[in-house]
């Protein structure tokens, strides 16, 4: 619905409820190959996690195949991801991660 005031202005009034952005989470994948501590430490830097937590969830990917190390806006998830799998890529490991919509 849109009023016309004096000076020609529209204001549009919003009908329709907004949905919040859709949230995602950033899931480190098990492999074969790469070091246990390289992990920690992606969990670490990447994800702002202290050594006792980062040492849990790569533990938890190593035993369950997955493991969730953050969930955040798409943008930033994406980011996440890109950064992760450039900083794995350039020490020569195949470390996969990944982003899944909550
Ligand atoms: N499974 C790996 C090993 O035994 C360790 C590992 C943990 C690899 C988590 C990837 O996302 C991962 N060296």
């Amino acid at each position: 619905m849109a009023n016309k005031h004096e000076n020609s202005t529209v204001i549009e009034r919003q009908t329709e409820k907004l949905k919040p952005p859709s949230m995602y989470q950033v899931v480190l994948l098990n492999d074969d190959y790469t070091p246990m501590e390289f992990v920690v430490i992606v969990i670490q830097e990447y994800f702002n996690k202290g050594r006792e937590t980062a040492m849990q969830i790569m533990l938890k990917v190593h035993r369950d195949g997955k493991g969730v190390c953050g969930v955040f806006p798409k943008d930033i998830a994406a980011t996440k991801v890109d950064l992760v799998m450039a900083y794995a890529r350039q020490a020569g490991h195949p470390l996969q991660c990944v982003m899944e919509e909550v």
